[in-house]
């Protein structure tokens, strides 16, 4: 994404990152990026799409290895920070990536590279200012980013976007939602997912605004950062916006008072990646004064549906399709219908990703025949706008704005000595979206706290259940099939 390098040059002396009470420019991005990029290069004069894993903490550090890995021409491939080592390896091993760069923090839990003659594992804290001839040039057609995203298949899928759909997917937001240099948004998101990636981080660097990391969402730290009145914009998912309504719940009525005036000045608030349920709305703007903007997007095509930054936001709907994304609902044997009638969301544009890495047929089977892209959403368009249903899948969970396979949860408790058969699904919950559960056919008791132990070292904490049943057999249909809707109703 080598136009977003090139903006910085237009404002070099601003601030582009505070972290920790430091600030950087974005000619300190510049300069460190390209002595990243030149470690990365050593005697090549291109990375020719290799993929680069990183692990680094939001921050400077992150951007500077992002921006480095691009203008060396490879593939950046973010790793999630609280990852277990099983998770970190699966999105090593499935990139291929023999470059690992990671913050001295990281260090110890991929020791094991460290032995590991086919890769380099790299402390940014160790690259020195190195001499770069040259940088690549670098045709927008070539992969950019690989991100992982769980699906109807056990294991998550790397999704590539290339430099051209990641243009695609700033500009848009840029355009859509006025981002200008005067912007100062604060980033609290994962950055191993679209939303704090592009939506966060890329558009407010591409404007030239200023981002302010807090490295953990923490509701009373993020409130302490609004009453410092320099943010304007602010973006989340529903479960935060739910968390931050809890923690204005305790406060007193003076400090209500005073948060409220400090809302008030933003320019725009945001949430997606998951439903926002109509009360959080409500409640939302008796407290901030702000009707949230609701928009709808996904790791393979970016932000594709946004309510309207001037304009009425309708609580329960995702809004219209933004500039350059066409978009149609199809029913089940695939035909087109009128956008009246609930179908599948369909979409074309340039920010649509290129290819699920090294999967052919995962990707030829989410695409039609004739290039549409099929997300497996269900919608209907009411008076103009967008509401979603609910998906195809219900093995796919959506919990704190994070998409989950069932599939893959079953697949890691079946490897436990005692479990002889499960099943996953998701329960409505209004903080969390949807809370993960599990039921068991175990032949003895078992202590899920231990049992809980056993999966974290397995899998990221939020896919860990929250709750187990233990039954005798699952429920099934005729056919054998494990019928979830029934196992939903035995929570
Ligand atoms: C954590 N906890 C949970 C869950 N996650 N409990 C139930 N369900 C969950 N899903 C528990 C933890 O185990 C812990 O409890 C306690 O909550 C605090 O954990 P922690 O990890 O500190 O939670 P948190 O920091 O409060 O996290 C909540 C969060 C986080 C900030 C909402 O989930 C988050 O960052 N979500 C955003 C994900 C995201 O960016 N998605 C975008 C995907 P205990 O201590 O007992 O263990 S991209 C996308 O979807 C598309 C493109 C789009 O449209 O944007
Ligand atoms: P991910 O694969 O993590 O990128 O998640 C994308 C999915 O999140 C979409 O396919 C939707 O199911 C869901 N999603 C994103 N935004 C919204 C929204 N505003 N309302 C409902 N679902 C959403």
């Amino acid at each position: 994404m080598l136009q977003l390098v090139e903006n910085a040059k237009s404002y070099s002396q601003e601030i582009a990152i505070i972290e920790k009470e430091k600030s950087f420019t974005y000619q300190n991005l510049l300069d460190r990026s390209k002595e990243i990029a030149g470690f990365l290069l050593k005697n090549k004069s291109d990375l020719s799409e290799s993929p680069v894993a990183f692990m680094v903490s939001p921050g400077f550090d992150y951007v500077a290895t992002q921006w480095g890995i691009w203008q060396a021409g490879g593939i950046a491939v973010p790793l999630c920070i609280t990852y277990p080592l099983p998770s970190l390896q699966y999105v090593i091993e499935d990139t291929g990536a023999t470059i690992i760069l990671v913050g001295d923090e990281y260090e110890e839990i991929l020791k094991n590279y460290k032995n590991d003659t086919t890769k380099i594992l790299v402390k940014i804290s160790q690259i020195a200012a190195s001499d770069v001839a040259q940088l690549p040039e670098i045709d927008k057609s070539r992969g950019a980013m690989i991100l992982y995203t769980s699906g109807t298949t056990s294991l998550p899928k790397g999704v590539l976007t290339t430099h051209s759909n990641i243009e695609s997917q700033i500009t848009t937001l840029v355009k859509a939602w006025e981002w200008t240099s005067d912007d100062y948004i604060l980033e609290i998101l994962p950055l191993h997912h679209v939303h704090g990636i592009i939506n966060v981080l890329c558009c407010a660097l591409w404007s030239g605004a200023t981002v302010e990391f807090l490295n953990q969402f923490d509701a009373k730290e993020v409130f302490k950062i609004f009453l410092q009145g320099k943010l304007n914009v602010f973006m989340a998912v529903p479960t935060i916006y739910f968390k931050l309504i809890a923690e204005w719940e305790k406060l007193a009525e003076e400090e209500q008072k005073i948060l409220h005036q400090a809302m008030a000045n933003f320019r725009l608030m945001i949430s997606g990646s998951a439903a926002l349920p109509v009360s959080v709305m409500e409640k939302w703007k008796e407290i901030s004064g702000h009707y949230l903007l609701e928009r709808y997007g996904m790791t393979e095509i970016g932000m594709a549906v946004s309510n309207p930054y001037h304009g009425e936001r309708r609580a329960g709907h995702i809004g219209q399709p933004l500039p350059g994304v066409q978009l149609r609902t199809v029913d089940e044997e695939g035909n087109e219908i009128s956008k009246e009638e609930a179908g599948e969301i369909q979409i074309k544009g340039p920010s649509v990703f290129k290819e699920y890495w090294g999967k052919p047929e995962a990707t030829a089977k989410s695409f039609t025949e004739d290039g549409w892209f099929k997300t497996g959403d269900i919608a209907v368009l009411e008076e103009g706008y967008y509401r979603i249903l609910g998906r195809d899948s219900i093995d796919i969970i959506k919990s704190g704005g994070y998409k989950i396979s069932a599939l893959e949860i079953e697949e890691v408790l079946r490897k436990h000595p005692a479990i002889k058969d499960c099943g996953v699904v998701g329960i409505p919950n209004e903080e969390w979206g949807e809370l993960v559960v599990a039921a068991l056919v175990t032949g003895q008791n078992l202590d899920t706290d231990q049992l809980n132990t056993w999966i974290r070292e397995r899998m990221p904490a939020y896919k860990t259940p929250r709750k187990y049943i233990f039954i005798q057999d699952l429920p099934r249909n005729t056919m054998g099939k494990v019928t979830k809707n029934e196992l939903k109703q035995l929570f």
